[in-house]
């Protein structure tokens, strides 16, 4: 009986029924077998420079260079330069799509395919995928999800829920630290040129930033989307990209197995979903120590990750994510009817609850630039 109420929502879009008013989003509603998901291809890439302006190039991409394997392995101080030599990115700025609509307005006449292709495609960063990935199975956070129809295409934007932007804001220091961490173990794993060594003297800018653009297709939807790529490694199998990018991790030290399960069963869904949907192939973790220093280092085949948790019964299920992602798709795509790029529909969910929507007409949700409504509409 809770299948059919799925099965409803997951119509396609030329039935004319009734668009359903929410979306339940249990685990066990979304169990059937895995989705078409087509191999993403890169359709391009940009950059963010260390006052996060904009260019159309791969000057912000670095290349994947881990310390040699044949010595005691790795001791790489997480905390060095905290926060001297730190610049953190403004992140009151909300930038929304804008960076991605740019590389779009550049390119959108040289799509394959041609302007019809974007007419029937979905365009979002593949953070905001990777939130409807794991929702069947979050418990802690939830999100809401601005959605506007412009010229056929639907745009998705999240936007930052009042309980996020709480705890941004009240962020304890160690937390901040812990953030720093993370991009420190980047610059001791990336070098700025192909076969050239890491340098961990100068300073952290999480202003810089690399994305790759890419398409694919979720059942019947054309995704184009775009997620920042950490480096690429120049002696991958195949060097083409998404395979040859990698994705790096920080996590904290394990030493019962009871942790390792909890691991699996949380962060490596986290992992897997924003991996997976990008076509990364391999994730390298560094596992700190409490006084910060990474030790030891993982690479988790993203193909592999589901293994963990396959014969756990509190595990994830890669199907349930997708499956879940197409519903929502779905949902949006029936729900966002109207052409209006000042027309705004928020999807909202709480864990424990449907995703449910709202309509809103001009501020303070549109988040279409009038540069780029009014450029596509020349
Ligand atoms: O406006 C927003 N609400 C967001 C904007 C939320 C998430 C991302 N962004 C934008 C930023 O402009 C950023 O350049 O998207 C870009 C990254 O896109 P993505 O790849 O789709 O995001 P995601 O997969 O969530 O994160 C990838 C990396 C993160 O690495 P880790 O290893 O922590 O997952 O992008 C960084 C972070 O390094 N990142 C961000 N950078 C800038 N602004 C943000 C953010 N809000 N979130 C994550
Ligand atoms: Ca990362």
């Amino acid at each position: 009986k809770r299948k059919s109420e799925n099965v409803e929502v997951a119509e396609p879009r030329n039935k004319l029924i009734s668009p359903a008013s929410s979306l339940p989003t249990d685990p066990t509603l979304y169990s059937g077998p895995f989705p078409f998901y087509g191999r993403p291809s890169e359709l391009g890439c940009f950059s963010l420079d260390a006052q996060r302006q904009y260019h159309g190039d791969a000057q912000a991409l670095r290349y994947y260079s881990p310390p040699p394997t044949n010595d005691q392995g790795p001791s790489f101080d997480l905390r060095d330069g905290y926060p001297d030599r730190y610049q953190p990115r403004d992140e009151e700025l909300q930038e929304g799509l804008d960076h991605l609509l740019r590389w779009l307005l550049d390119h959108r006449g040289k799509l394959e395919g041609g302007p019809g292709w974007l007419a029937g495609a979905i365009v979002t960063w593949r953070g905001h995928l990777t939130k409807l990935l794991t929702t069947p199975y979050e418990q802690q956070e939830g999100w809401q999800l601005a959605a506007s129809r412009f010229q056929g295409t639907l745009y998705l934007n999240e936007v930052e829920t009042p309980a996020a932007r709480a705890q941004r804001l009240a962020r304890p220091p160690l937390l901040r630290e812990l953030m720093y961490m993370g991009y420190k173990f980047e610059q001791y794993m990336c070098a700025d040129k192909p076969g050239s060594f890491p340098d961990p003297s100068g300073e952290v800018n999480t202003n810089v930033a690399y994305c790759s653009v890419l398409r694919s297709h979720l059942g019947n939807h054309r995704l184009l989307f775009s997620g920042e790529v950490d480096c690429m490694d120049p002696r991958a199998p195949c060097t083409q990209p998404p395979a040859c990018y990698v994705e790096l991790k920080t996590s904290k030290e394990m030493h019962r197995p009871g942790h390792w399960r909890n691991f699996y069963r949380h962060k490596l869904l986290k992992w897997w979903a924003q991996s997976f949907l990008l076509g990364v192939p391999n994730v390298v973790a560094g596992f700190r120590n409490p006084e910060g220093f990474v030790c030891s280092l993982k690479t988790f085949p993203t193909m592999e990750m589901f293994e963990y948790v396959r014969n756990d019964r509190d595990g994830w299920n890669p199907s349930v994510c997708m499956n879940f992602c197409a519903a929502f798709l779905n949902f949006a795509q029936n729900t966002v009817v109207q052409d209006d790029p000042r027309l705004v529909y928020l999807f909202s969910w709480e864990p424990g609850s449907p995703v449910t929507v709202s309509k809103h007409q001009d501020a303070p949700y549109t988040f279409l630039p009038t540069w780029y409504v009014e450029a596509v509409t020349q």
